[in-house]
């Protein structure tokens, strides 16, 4: 092997591996280039393995026009590759091309249940008057349910409940959250607010107005020295949140064996505003909860002395103040899982 002959092979294999560089239609082909000319085993490598053949004076020569060779392709690669690069993201932009005008697909956002978000307003009313929130089980034994809550087994009020129990004796589904609010007497000591929502069940027949299992928001205060003056004028304030601050309110003389005195709260007619309508039943009024002032019994059960201690309660339905609030006419309605309803509440 003389210098002349390396050198050709040298400035041939460059022009091929030039050529070939530039024809080069991807990159893929273009590291297979790179690799077949410049990698370890490729064919520079081979070429040079003649250099050894050489005279030593000849050897750098030959070195120097193999590192010329060597950095033209270099060149020649990073050139192309630039290209094939720029040009395959190109295409790859153009073939992942988003058109932001098109609309997107529409995400259907949920909502929460018309009476989830009615508890949760409710809640947060009475929060802003110190109320805390509290869950109770809901399968309840008949002492707390009922005993406890002057409700004793052959009081009639009893079979105003029409009870379903459950298959392990002296246990049931509770029929209001009331014993919730024993549990809370029985834990905490007094001045309390408690808020119990939740679930009740009731064996009904089920129609527009009612459901075996409903919602409930009942509260209790119990401090020294709380008067029925406390009860109405957090009712009212209760009522004008929710219905709006120009609702006029009332009590009415009512019945409940957990409070003496008891009351019907009303608001005035939503639909007439007093005047008088179907809706109100020409009464001009709407009942919207049952309160009173806690049972000295009742207080007793929750281990509080009724000579020191005075309290308040409140029951609500819960798809009665929904029914109200939003002009719905049959509770059956929140039961069904219907979307055309429920999407309705956005
Ligand atoms: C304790 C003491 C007293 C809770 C009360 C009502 C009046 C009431 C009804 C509303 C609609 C039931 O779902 S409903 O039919 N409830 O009117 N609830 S006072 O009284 C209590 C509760 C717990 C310890």
């Amino acid at each position: 092997m003389e210098l002349g002959e390396l050198t050709r092979d040298l400035e041939t294999l460059r022009d091929d591996a030039v050529a070939s560089v530039r024809a080069a239609p991807d990159v893929a082909t273009l590291e297979a280039i790179e690799l077949d000319v410049l990698g370890r085993k490729g064919r520079l490598t081979l070429v040079l393995r003649g250099i050894g053949a050489l005279p030593a004076e000849d050897r750098p020569k030959v070195g120097a026009v193999a590192n010329e060779v060597r950095g033209a392709i270099a060149a020649a690669l990073a050139d192309r590759g630039g290209a094939l690069r720029g040009s395959e993201l190109e295409a790859r932009l153009a073939a992942e091309a988003v058109d932001v005008t098109t609309p997107g697909r529409p995400i259907r956002r949920g909502t929460l249940h018309p009476i989830v978000e009615t508890v949760r307003e409710i809640a947060d009313i009475f929060g802003q008057f110190g109320f805390v929130t509290y869950e109770g089980p809901e399968v309840e034994d008949d002492l707390t349910n009922f005993q406890m809550l002057n409700i004793p087994p052959d009081h009639p009020a009893r079979d105003l409940w029409d009870t379903l129990y459950v298959d392990v004796e002296g246990y049931l589904l509770r029929t209001h959250t009331s014993p919730g609010q024993i549990r809370v007497m029985q834990t905490e000591r007094p001045p309390i607010r408690a808020l119990l929502p939740g679930r009740c069940y009731r064996y009904e027949a089920i129609d527009a107005s009612h459901a075996s299992e409903f919602f409930q928001v009942e509260g209790l205060m119990v401090d020294e020295g709380t008067t029925m003056g406390d009860l109405k004028g957090l009712l009212d304030q209760f009522a004008k949140a929710m219905y709006g601050h120009d609702k006029r309110t009332r009590f009415r003389p009512g019945y409940y064996p957990f409070t003496e005195p008891s009351v019907a709260f009303d608001v005035e007619c939503l639909v007439c505003g007093g005047s008088g309508c179907p809706a109100c039943s020409k009464s001009g009024w709407m009942t919207i909860l049952g309160a009173g002032m806690v049972h000295p019994v009742v207080l007793q059960y929750g281990g509080l002395d009724p000579e020191r201690y005075q309290g308040f309660a409140f029951g609500m339905g819960v798809e009665r103040i929904a029914n109200l609030r939003h002009s719905v006419g049959d509770l059956r309605l929140y039961m069904e899982n219907d979307l055309r309803f429920l999407g309705q509440f956005r």
